[in-house]
């Protein structure tokens, strides 16, 4: 099974940090699936045309393009379904609450910590699409999304509560053993690991000792990847 990812990159080609590839990059490593990466930058529509529409993760493999990380995640599952992601429907159905989360409130969360982050090291061609699209989303400069951030980070530690009260019981999101839940909010959170020095997690927070351990799944692949 030869799989290309489309990735999303930085201005350093090796700088990768998007919060959904990174979901992917996890998966695929959890099934021993050997990937080829592609650098994809924003702006590189037509690079990804192929897929009938604009965003990363899309993966190619043999003559079936898939696109959107979830979707992505159950395609792996259906054609290689050990080592599993989901541990069956019932897991596959908790998982889909995770990922739904993790989009609408930590993905949202964390981009007011590092948006404007996001700027400087994203390749210079991104730069005015990426601004422009943003604050249009916003409603203000990113500057001003970002500002304060050091004062909100205690709320934003606190909306990851449930997190920790379920690593006070268990290992891994999955439980004994990792899962796409963690790949999931771990994927999530190399987003502001790659790509900003803005610490949003406490060192001796639980979540802190739980993402380090993912950091160390899979041959290192997270802990290895390269930091703006
Ligand atoms: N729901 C999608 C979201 C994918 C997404 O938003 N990807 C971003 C990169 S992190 C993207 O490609 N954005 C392109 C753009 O903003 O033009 C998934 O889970 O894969």
């Amino acid at each position: 099974m030869s799989i290309v990812l489309y990735d999303l990159a930085g201005a350093d080609p090796d700088v990768r940090f998007s919060p959904y590839c990174w979901r992917t990059r996890f998966a695929l490593a959890h099934k021993g699936l050997p990937v080829e990466t592609v650098p994809w930058r924003f702006t590189d529509r037509d690079a990804i045309a192929f897929s009938g529409q604009s965003k990363v993760p899309v993966i190619q493999h043999e003559d079936t393009v898939v696109f959107d990380s979830w979707t992505i995640a159950e395609y792996l599952e259906d054609q290689a379904p050990t080592p599993t992601l989901f541990g069956g429907p019932t897991g596959r159905a908790h998982a889909r609450f995770v990922n739904a989360w993790a989009d609408s409130v930590l993905v949202g969360g964390i981009a007011r910590f590092i948006v404007r982050d996001l700027v400087d090291i994203i390749d210079p061609k991104d730069r005015d699409y990426f601004r422009s699209s943003r604050e249009a989303r916003f409603g203000k400069s990113l500057e001003a999304v970002q500002d304060g951030r050091e004062d909100r980070l205690t709320a934003f530690r606190d909306l990851l509560l449930p997190i920790r009260l379920v690593l006070r019981r268990q290992h891994w999101l999955g439980g004994a053993a990792p899962s796409y839940a963690d790949h999931i909010i771990a994927g999530t959170l190399m987003w502001p690991r790659c790509a900003s020095r803005f610490e949003l997690l406490q060192a001796d927070d639980p979540i802190a000792a739980w993402l380090d351990r993912v950091l160390g799944l899979y041959g290192g692949l997270g802990r290895e990847a390269r930091r703006a």
